[in-house]
């Protein structure tokens, strides 16, 4: 249903409670993934076409604060790795058992493989795909940010532009969706984003494209505004219109400006600027 004429076209994230055993190969992932499954048919049943998700053990981490964007504004970069282990009972950075966490019995999450990791996201999809297919829903897989091979002694998943592919060829089907986060592949060492932009929305599996600019790699880069980073934002949202791509365009992290709403005032800014390139690659 459209109230004020706006719809709900995609939501982000499955909460860490509802399928940590997915990504921590635990005890009970069977039922963990039930419960999944029941999500996505909830959501396509209520017309929500797309399901953002990260699949990360260590999840964003390891980034500082500091003036680094246009004015002094506040946002965040990296400097250096996070070599901190995970305590048990918890992924991410968010805690699915506070009692293991608050008591320390569970000590900190076995370092495991790229293999074994990749090995659980093809358990995911195998299972969850077929669901989404069903539902109408596109499952739509954000990269890791930071990108780097491990972070927290754990590996990452998507890390480099061509690794998207590997996830995409894991499960063949349109449902099985990019949440393609354009701050995350900038920061990624490999790879000429706007020949990587043609490459995966050519194929049409891209669900919904995170705009967000920085300035440098990992593991060494910072958080800018929209209009002042490494990446030409006209060039993409061109690219974009040529290619007639009709998924959703969304901000991502912003930095803070200076005011009652710091954050808020970010994200308008950097909605205003997508508006007037989205009609201005347009001609209207
Ligand atoms: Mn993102």
């Amino acid at each position: 249903m459209a109230v004020h004429d706006l719809r709900l076209s995609a939501i982000e994230n499955f909460d860490p409670v509802h399928w940590h055993d997915v990504l921590l190969a635990g005890p009970k992932p069977d039922e963990q993934i039930a419960h999944l499954q029941q999500i996505v048919m909830d959501a396509g049943r209520a017309g929500i076409q797309t399901i953002g998700y990260n699949f990360s053990l260590a999840g964003v981490a390891g980034r500082i604060p500091g003036s680094f964007a246009r004015g002094g504004a506040v946002s965040v970069g990296m400097n250096g790795v996070d070599e901190t282990p995970i305590p048990d009972g918890m992924v991410w950075n968010m805690v699915w058992d506070r009692d293991r966490v608050v008591s320390g019995t569970g000590g900190t999450l076995p370092e495991i493989s790229h293999d074994e990791l990749w090995n659980r996201l093809e358990y995911f999809l195998t299972r969850m795909i077929p669901v989404a297919e069903e539902a109408g829903v596109r499952l739509a897989l954000h990269p890791d940010d930071p990108p780097v091979s491990r972070v927290r002694r754990q590996p990452r998943l998507v890390w480099t532009h061509d690794l998207y592919q590997k996830a995409l060829d894991l499960v063949p089907s349109d449902a099985n969706a990019l949440e393609f986060c354009l701050g995350t592949l900038m920061e990624m060492s490999d790879g000429d984003i706007y020949e990587t932009i043609r490459r995966y929305v050519g194929q049409n599996r891209v669900a919904y494209i995170h705009f967000r600019n920085v300035v440098g790699k990992a593991p060494d880069y910072r958080e800018v505004f929209i209009d002042e980073g490494d990446l030409d934002m006209h060039r993409v949202m061109t690219i974009l219109h040529e290619l007639e791509f009709d998924g959703v365009l969304i901000p991502d992290h912003t930095p803070h400006m200076t005011c009652g709403a710091p954050w808020h005032a970010g994200m308008a800014y950097a909605m205003g600027y997508m508006m007037a390139l989205h009609r201005s690659v347009r001609g209207v």
